[in-house]
């Protein structure tokens, strides 16, 4: 038989136009197809939506013209995507078909186009010899998402992390009994699913690891379903033991940048002992991400302009605070403009000032000169003699010394004034951090030529 698989619809306001042609286009795919019965694996919408709102008005449409043409099975997502309770509306919305909305742990058979379901998690005996006698076509075993609010609540809260795997193992272990069962009838068996498989991938390329995720594989596979239809994770996705088959389908539409692989819904071909899944692609959207490490490179950003086409795209980089203007993000929004959407996201990273480390912890400017020193990289010896000049001399004196020392140095030539003046061979560059020489200084009182040691500078 085959089955249609769509999952993480995410209809919402913010993203209609792409989970609806997404959405219309495998329907109507699946319906040309001629998919016997429609799976729908979770995260129909993605947040709670008003009764007026367009999305969940056309999701309601769309599911109402899919059950005209094949019967449906929703199956409760993730809570806050699809608050319980959301799914009840679309038991209405069947035609000619019904709509199954599976929201707790149990099985269903689908036997002469009606759903019988199973009053408990798994068929009990009775139930069972009435569903061997009506000769299904296929039986769901589904596993919604299991709320771990209450599960912690009846498990306690240290427990309920890991334990909350075993407890599904263990079903999973029990559903398996009845699926063999069913399996020797000559009845296909299906499981449905919405969480995460531990080792699976996610559509941005993380391995889920770890102990706190639903399932393990082989928890899945001992449920003994020919096919196990997963949704959660966005990214396409399939495990295959023994002929039968663990798909995740993947999300109906691209939904984020840097999503990776195809993206489209499952047509599956499942019968009593094995199972296949064909991807069939959607018109998702294209969407590019565009990454410097620096300021953007104009000339590539030019490049990748021409090339992008109707894509969305996003271009991030990085640049210091204070080169931030010169990049001209005009321009690069103008160079997208034939893009059908452009995200533009800098970086500016703060300039910090270092404080030479140390310095506030010295006790007197001298020393705290001399550690200053060290961290700057400037002789001590002549800086620390002109501390000394200050703290100890009157100005007068001070230049009256300088003017002596400048009478002894020998009349340069013109030539080597013009090359080497020696009076300005001490006065620093603007830009060099290094002390300005207090024979520079002199001018004012000596306090007042020591303000440039108090300052932040010191600041621990
Ligand atoms: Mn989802």
């Amino acid at each position: 038989m085959k089955i249609a698989h769509f999952s993480d619809l995410h209809y919402s306001p913010d993203r209609l136009d792409e989970a609806d042609r997404c959405f219309v286009f495998a329907t109507h795919d699946a319906i040309m197809r001629g998919a016997r019965i429609a799976v729908v694996s979770g995260d129909s919408t993605d947040h709670r939506l008003d009764a007026h709102s367009p999305a969940l008005i056309t999701l309601a449409r769309r599911i109402h013209r899919l059950a005209a043409s094949m019967p449906v099975i929703m199956l409760q997502g993730t809570f806050s995507h699809e608050p319980p309770g959301t799914l009840d509306i679309f038991a209405l919305m069947g035609s000619t078909n019904g709509v199954f909305i599976a929201n707790r742990i149990q099985q269903v058979a689908f036997a002469n186009g009606r759903f019988l379901a199973s009053s408990g998690p798994v068929f009990n005996e009775r139930e069972l010899a009435q569903v061997l006698a009506v000769q299904p076509e296929a039986v769901f075993t589904c596993l919604p998402t299991v709320n771990k609010g209450q599960f912690a609540a009846s498990v306690g809260a240290l427990a309920a992390a890991t334990d909350l795997g075993d407890v599904l193992a263990t079903y999973l272990v029990a559903s398996g009994q009845v699926n063999a069962r069913l399996r020797e009838a000559g009845i296909a068996t299906v499981g449905i699913s919405h969480g995460t498989v531990v080792g699976c991938e996610t559509e941005h390329g993380v391995t889920m690891a770890g102990l706190d995720h639903e399932f393990s594989l082989s928890a899945l596979f001992d449920a003994q379903c020919s096919a196990f239809l997963l949704g959660h994770i966005h990214k396409y996705q399939s495990w295959e033991r023994g002929g039968h088959l663990i798909a995740y389908a993947g999300s109906i539409g691209r939904f984020h940048f840097g999503e990776q692989g195809e993206k489209g819904y499952l047509l599956w071909e499942v019968d009593t002992h094995s199972a296949s899944a064909e991807l069939v692609p959607t018109p998702a959207r294209r969407m590019v991400c565009i990454d410097f490490d620096g300021p953007p490179d104009m000339e590539r950003l030019a490049q990748f302009a021409s090339d992008a086409g109707d894509a969305f795209v996003r271009v991030r980089w990085q640049v210091d605070e204070e080169h931030r203007q010169s990049v001209d993000r005009a321009a690069i929004e103008a160079m997208f403009a034939n893009a059908q959407g452009v995200k533009i996201e800098p970086r500016i990273l703060p300039v910090v000032r270092s404080r030479a480390q140390g310095i506030s912890l010295e006790t007197s400017v001298d020393a705290k000169l001399k550690r200053w020193c060290e961290v700057a990289n400037v002789g001590a010896a002549p800086a620390l003699e002109r501390l000394q000049l200050l703290e100890t001399g009157d100005a007068n004196a001070i230049a009256d010394a300088v003017l002596a020392q400048l009478d002894q140095t020998p009349v340069a030539t013109p030539l080597a004034l013009v090359v080497r003046p020696p009076a300005a061979a001490a006065i620093p560059s603007d830009d060099s951090p290094s002390v300005v020489p207090p024979a520079q200084r002199v001018s004012g009182a000596s306090g007042e030529a020591l303000d440039w040691l108090e300052g932040d500078l010191f600041a621990a």
